[in-house]
C-alpha cells in the first residue's frame, strides 16, 4: 500500500473511532499520525527500511507497527474489525460535507441517524435544527450537501462522457504547451458507465494548462488545482482529471491512467517477473526503481513499446480488465477485435409505424448513406399499445411496402422485413405463427412484467428462444443503465438454449442498454453464441448507438467472426432462407 492510501486509511480509522465515542486521545493520534505522513518529505519505504519510523514525532509505538504493516502487506486486521463494528450507513454519512466523526456520533446518538435516508427526514423534519451544535444553518448545509453528493456520486453513460471528451481533448490538444493528450480511464476502456474522465498530458511546461484546464467554460468547480494536476467538476455533474507528464513518461502514465487497476496489476506481476518494475512513472530494472522518477530506463514511443518490453503483444484498451488478457498477450492469442467498418447492416429498427420518428423510405436513405449492405425493420408488435405497436393486418401491409421498396431499386440496401415482437408473459409470442411466417425474420422481447421472479423469467425467455420463427432475442435484460436494473434470470441457461436452437442475442446498442452485458458474451461466444449489434433506432441518428454496440462486443472479446450483421447480405439471405 503506499503512502497516500496509508494515510487515507488512519483518517478513516481516526473517523471511525470518533464515531464510536472511543477516547479521544486515541482518535488524535491517527489524525495527526496521517498529517505527520503528509508532511514527511522522506520516502516512506526508506524510512521503514532503516527502522527509523518510530523516531518521528507524532507517530507513537502502536502506529509505527501499523503504517509497517500496511506498507507491506496492505492489510490491517484492526482497520477490518474497526470498518466491520461500524454500519455502513454512518460511514455513508462522511460523504456529507460538513459531517465529521463528532457530529456523526451526535446524529446517531441523539436522533438514531443511520443513514443518507433517516438523516434526510430528520432534516426535513427540523429535528437536526433543534440539537445542539447544529442548528438551521448546519441543516440546511447538511440538506443541499446530500442533494449535490447524490448528483456527484452518479456515473454517467460512456456515450455522456463521450461528448464532454470531443469537446475538451481537441482544445487541450491545440493548446501550444501540449505535446501529446488522450483521455485514459474506463473511458478509453469503453465501460458502459464512467465515474470520472482521466486526461494525460504530456508537456514540459505544464502550468498554463493546469489554467487553462481550470478555467474551462462550464466548471461548476475545481476541486483540485497542483502543479501537474488538477480535478474539476463540470456543470452536470461530471468529473475530470488532468495529469500532465514529461513527454518521456506519456506512455507509461498513459497506460497506468488507463486501467484497469486488476489490469496494471498482472502487468506489474509480469514485470516483476522480468526483473523490471512498472508504474506510472516508467519500467526500468526493479533494484533502481526507487533511484528515480526521472525518464524510465526502457524508452517508450508508443503504448506499443511498453507492452513490447515486456515481450507482450498491444492489448487493446477494451481488453484491460484483468480477465485473462496479459496471458493471452503473451501467447499471441488476442483475438483480433470487431470494428465499426465490419458492420454491414442491422435488424432492430422502428419506423413511423410504431414508435419510431422516422418512415421507412427515409431509414433506407440512411442506410444508404452509411453504405449499409442491408437494413431490418423491427416495428413493434400490438401488445406494445403504448408504442403503437402494430397488428397482424398493418404489419403485413407494412411487408408488402418492404418488397415494393425492394423492387423499386431506389435504395441500395436491401431491406428486411422483420417484427420486434413482444414475449408475453407466459413466453408466448404476440403475433400467430401465420402472421410471423410471413416476415424475414423475428426480433423477440420482453416489454412488460420485467420484474417477474427469475425461474419465471428464464422460462419465458427460453420458451421464446424456441420458437422456430424466433431469429433473435432483442435486449435480453431489460436493463437501462443508472436507471434500472437488469430483470433477474439463469443467463447460462439462457446463453445454452440459444446455442441448442441457433437463436442469435442481440446486443443492443443504445447507449443506455448495451444488453445482453458484455461481461457474458466472451465464453458465451467461445461456445459459438452469434451476436447480432442492434441500435434499436427510433431516428435516424441512433444508427450512430452502433459504435457503442461494438465497443461493447470488443469489451466481449468479439470478432467480425461471431457478429451476425457482419456477414455478407448473401450469407444473411441464406440464413434466414430467403435466396
Ligand atoms: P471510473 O472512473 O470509476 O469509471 O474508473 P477508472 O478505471 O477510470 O478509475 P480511476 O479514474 O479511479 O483511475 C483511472 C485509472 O488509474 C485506473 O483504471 C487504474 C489507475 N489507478 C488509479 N488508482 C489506482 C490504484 O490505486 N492502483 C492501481 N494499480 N491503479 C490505479
Ligand atoms: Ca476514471
Ligand atoms: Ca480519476
Ligand atoms: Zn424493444
Amino acid at each position: 500500500m503506499d503512502k497516500k492510501d496509508i494515510i487515507d486509511l488512519l483518517e478513516s480509522i481516526g473517523t471511525m473511532l470518533e464515531i464510536k465515542g472511543e477516547n479521544p486521545f486515541k482518535v488524535r493520534a491517527y489524525y495527526s499520525g496521517a498529517r505527520t505522513l503528509q508532511t514527511m518529505e522522506e520516502d516512506l519505504g526508506e524510512v521503514i527500511a532503516a527502522g527509523r519510523l518510530g523516531d518521528i514525532p507524532g507517530i507513537g509505538k502502536a502506529l509505527t507497527e501499523k503504517i509497517e504493516n500496511l506498507y507491506t502487506t496492505g492489510e490491517l486486521e484492526f482497520y477490518d474489525k474497526l470498518v466491520a463494528s461500524v454500519p455502513s450507513g454512518l460511514m455513508d454519512l462522511l460523504e456529507v460535507p460538513g459531517l465529521g466523526g463528532k457530529k456523526i456520533k451526535a446524529l446517531h446518538e441523539q436522533l438514531g441517524i443511520d443513514s443518507i435516508e433517516s438523516l434526510t427526514q430528520a432534516c426535513n423534519a427540523g429535528k437536526v435544527a433543534e440539537l445542539k451544535g447544529f442548528g438551521e444553518k448546519t441543516q440546511e448545509k447538511i440538506l443541499s450537501g446530500i442533494k449535490n453528493r447524490e448528483a456527484y456520486a452518479a456515473r454517467h453513460l460512456w456515450w455522456d462522457a463521450r461528448r464532454v471528451v470531443d469537446e475538451i481533448l481537441p482544445e487541450l490538444r491545440a493548446l501550444p504547451q501540449v505535446e501529446r493528450a488522450e483521455a485514459a480511464g474506463s473511458f478509453r476502456r469503453g465501460m458502459e458507465t464512467v465515474g470520472d474522465l482521466d486526461f494525460i498530458v504530456a508537456s514540459s511546461n505544464p502550468a498554463p494548462i493546469m489554467d487553462w484546464f481550470t478555467s474551462m467554460v462550464g466548471i461548476a468547480e475545481v476541486t483540485a488545482h497542483g502543479d501537474t494536476k488538477a480535478s474539476i467538476r463540470l456543470e452536470g455533474g461530471m468529473q475530470a482529471d488532468l495529469r500532465v507528464v514529461p513527454a518521456e513518461q506519456f506512455y507509461f502514465a498513459l497506460h497506468h491512467f488507463t486501467g484497469s487497476k486488476d489490469h496494471n496489476v498482472r502487468m506489474r506481476q509480469k514485470a516483476l517477473s522480468m526483473g523490471l518494475s512498472l508504474s506510472e512513472w516508467g519500467l526500468r530494472p526493479e533494484e533502481d526503481k526507487d533511484a528515480s522518477r526521472q525518464a524510465g530506463t526502457i524508452v517508450a514511443d508508443s503504448e506499443e513499446d511498453v507492452f513490447k518490453a515486456l515481450g507482450l503483444n498491444f492489448v487493446p484498451p477494451a481488453l484491460r480488465e484483468g480477465m485473462g488478457e496479459v496471458e493471452a498477450a503473451e501467447k499471441n492469442e488476442l483475438p483480433d477485435l470487431l470494428q465499426y467498418e465490419d458492420l454491414k447492416g442491422c435488424f432492430h429498427n422502428h419506423t413511423t409505424a410504431s414508435d419510431g420518428r422516422n418512415s421507412l423510405e427515409e431509414i433506407a436513405e440512411e442506410a444508404d448513406r452509411r453504405g449499409w449492405a442491408y437494413l431490418g425493420i423491427a416495428d413493434h408488435s400490438k401488445a406494445s399499445f403504448q408504442a403503437n405497436g402494430l397488428d397482424g393486418e398493418r404489419l403485413l401491409k407494412q411487408v408488402s411496402a418492404i418488397h415494393e421498396l425492394n423492387e423499386s431499386g431506389g435504395f441500395r440496401a436491401h431491406l428486411f422485413s422483420g417484427s420486434e415482437v413482444d414475449i408475453l408473459s407466459g413466453g408466448r409470442l404476440d403475433f400467430e405463427d401465420s402472421i410471423l411466417e410471413q416476415l424475414d425474420y423475428v426480433v423477440a422481447s420482453v416489454h412488460n412484467g420485467l420484474s417477474q421472479d427469475e425461474e419465471t423469467m428464464t422460462d419465458r425467455l427460453i420458451r421464446a428462444i424456441e420458437h422456430p420463427a424466433v431469429t433473435m432475442i432483442g435486449h435480453l435484460s431489460g436493463r437501462l443503465l443508472l436507471r434500472r436494473e437488469a430483470s433477474k434470470m439463469k443467463i447460462q441457461k439462457i446463453i445454452d438454449a440459444a446455442l441448442a436452437n441457433e437463436t442469435i442475442l442481440e446486443l443492443n446498442a443504445n447507449p443506455m442498454r448495451l444488453d445482453m452485458d458484455w461481461r457474458h458474451w466472451r465464453r458465451a461466444a467461445e461456445k459459438g453464441l452469434v451476436c447480432c449489434i442492434n441500435p434499436d433506432a427510433h431516428a435516424l441518428h441512433h444508427f450512430d448507438y452502433q459504435l457503442a454496440g461494438v465497443n461493447a462486443a470488443r469489451k466481449g472479446w468479439l470478432t467480425k467472426e461471431n457478429v451476425f450483421n457482419t456477414r455478407p447480405l448473401s450469407e444473411i439471405k441464406n440464413y434466414l432462407g430467403k435466396s
